[in-house]
């Protein structure tokens, strides 16, 4: 039974590989029973947590102190970077379970064992973002953990600096905008009831934004430079038949489509805040957390940028943070009490200190982000 549950949550891209070399066969053998016996732990731990779900606050301590219960928050992309870091530093806590939710199973499993992660802090779960009948079924499972759902943290994304040709999603969405936005918007938008429904005192929706989106600073002006334009392309289903790839009808950029994308998870945070705030009591935030120079978002870039980007940031602009800092940094914003204002996009100055930053005049356009809220859940099958 347990095993059975267990293997919904198998990456598709395991059965899909299943049918390949000898070789491969036999080194997922492994690996799938590795998999197998880490998800059927983890189920046991849902099972302890379920029990101690509810109410939020545990009066019966011995000592007749109330104990806030664990939170439980989903991060997408925590096999890697930002959403690891940030994974590792919120289960370190002791207060945090974190639902991995992750395209590659395996990889998330090796990755939350190298960072030293208990065991029982966290649980993998697969999601291909490139897939909106993945993240329906992401949903679906995640419902099944019978787990409270109190923080969603939309990190995953894609970068395709080098890319000469735009690539798809399994719904035909241009990759770096189907995966980023209209994936983590599906996502977003089903769990906000599951998040609405959690008795934990302080439930928030954050979307990791980022100073490349907002052309009121430096970075910001680095072409190819964000533009949403009237959002033609996208209205017209970013799928190059028919429509063009980019959100504002323009010829494909790799580069300029993520700083487009990461526009609109800015602008969806917003629109979210004032569609829901009032009635759900959900936070809503985006953030900056700093330049990460060393992770895996550059890899399509060539190695001579790879080379020296992190130098760069860490001597010339200054704006360089590690990966462990930047996990710090948006773990406060999942869980620091001080940091529940909501419809905010938050960023830290040189003392790690966090403050309320300005967005840009695009990505805090009223507007564009109630176009971009009914063009995105026309495209997500919502409406
Ligand atoms: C586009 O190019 C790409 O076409 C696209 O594919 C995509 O990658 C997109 O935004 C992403 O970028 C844009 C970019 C390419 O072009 C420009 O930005 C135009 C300006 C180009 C200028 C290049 C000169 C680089 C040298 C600058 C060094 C100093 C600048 C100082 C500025 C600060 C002033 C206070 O640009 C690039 O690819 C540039 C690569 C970025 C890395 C720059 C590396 C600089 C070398 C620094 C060495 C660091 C060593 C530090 C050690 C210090 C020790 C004390
Ligand atoms: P990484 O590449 O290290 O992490 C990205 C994560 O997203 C990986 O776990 C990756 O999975 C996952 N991912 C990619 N595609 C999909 C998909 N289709 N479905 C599910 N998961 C997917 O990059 P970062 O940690 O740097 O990026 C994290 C966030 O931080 C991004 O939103 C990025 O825009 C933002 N950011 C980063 C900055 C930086 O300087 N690095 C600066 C500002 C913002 P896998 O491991 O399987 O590849
Ligand atoms: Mg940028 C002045 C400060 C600053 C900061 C904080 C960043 C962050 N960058 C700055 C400046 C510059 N960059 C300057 C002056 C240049 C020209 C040399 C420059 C170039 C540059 C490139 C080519 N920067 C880049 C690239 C990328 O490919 C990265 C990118 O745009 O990804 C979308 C990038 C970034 N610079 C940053 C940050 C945070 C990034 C990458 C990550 C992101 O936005 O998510």
């Amino acid at each position: 039974m347990a095993l059975q549950a267990a293997t919904s949550f198998l990456p598709s891209a395991l059965s899909a590989r299943k049918e390949g070399s000898v070789k491969d066969s036999a080194f997922l053998g492994v690996r799938l029973a590795d998999g197998l016996k880490l998800e059927t732990s983890a189920l046991g731990q849902r099972a302890k947590t379920a029990a101690v779900s509810s109410p939020s606050v545990t009066p019966a301590s011995p000592s007749g102190k109330k104990t806030l219960r664990k939170g439980t928050a989903v991060i997408t992309g925590a096999s890697s970077g930002l959403g690891l870091a940030t994974a590792k530093a919120l289960a370190e806590t002791g207060k945090w379970h974190v639902i991995m939710a992750c395209r590659d199973f395996l990889k998330a499993s090796r990755a939350a064992t190298a960072a030293g992660m208990d065991k029982g802090s966290y649980t993998i779960v697969h999601l291909d973002l490139a897939s909106l009948d993945s993240v329906r079924q992401f949903v679906k499972n995640v419902r099944q953990l019978e787990m409270p759902i109190d923080v969603v943290v939309c990190n995953a994304a894609v970068y395709q600096p080098t890319a000469k040709e735009p690539s798809y999603t399994a719904d035909g969405f241009e990759m770096s905008v189907g995966v980023n936005h209209l994936g983590h918007f599906l996502l977003a938008r089903e769990l906000l009831s599951d998040l609405q429904s959690s008795d934990y005192p302080s439930k928030r929706l954050i979307i990791v934004g980022s100073i490349t989106g907002n052309t009121n600073t430096l970075a910001g002006n680095v072409p190819p430079k964000a533009n949403l334009g009237d959002l033609r392309g996208l209205a017209g289903g970013l799928n190059g038949v028919g429509s063009s790839v980019m959100i504002d009808g323009g010829e494909f950029d790799g580069a300029k489509a993520y700083k487009d994308s990461k526009v609109c998870n800015m602008l969806t945070m917003q629109e979210f805040h004032r569609r829901y705030h009032e009635e759900t009591g959900v936070t809503f935030a985006s953030l900056y957390p700093g330049c990460i120079a060393t992770t895996g978002l550059f890899r399509e870039h060539i190695p001579l940028f790879r080379l020296l980007f992190p130098p760069f940031q860490k001597y010339i602009t200054k704006g360089y943070v590690s990966e462990e800092e930047a996990g710090k940094r948006l773990a406060q914003v999942v869980s620091d009490p001080s940091l529940t204002k909501s419809g905010v996009y938050w960023s830290w100055n040189k003392n790690s200190a966090s403050f309320e930053n300005q967005l840009s005049e695009e990505a805090s356009d009223a507007d564009k982000a109630k176009k971009l809220w009914e063009i995105s859940e026309k495209l997500v099958g919502l409406a």
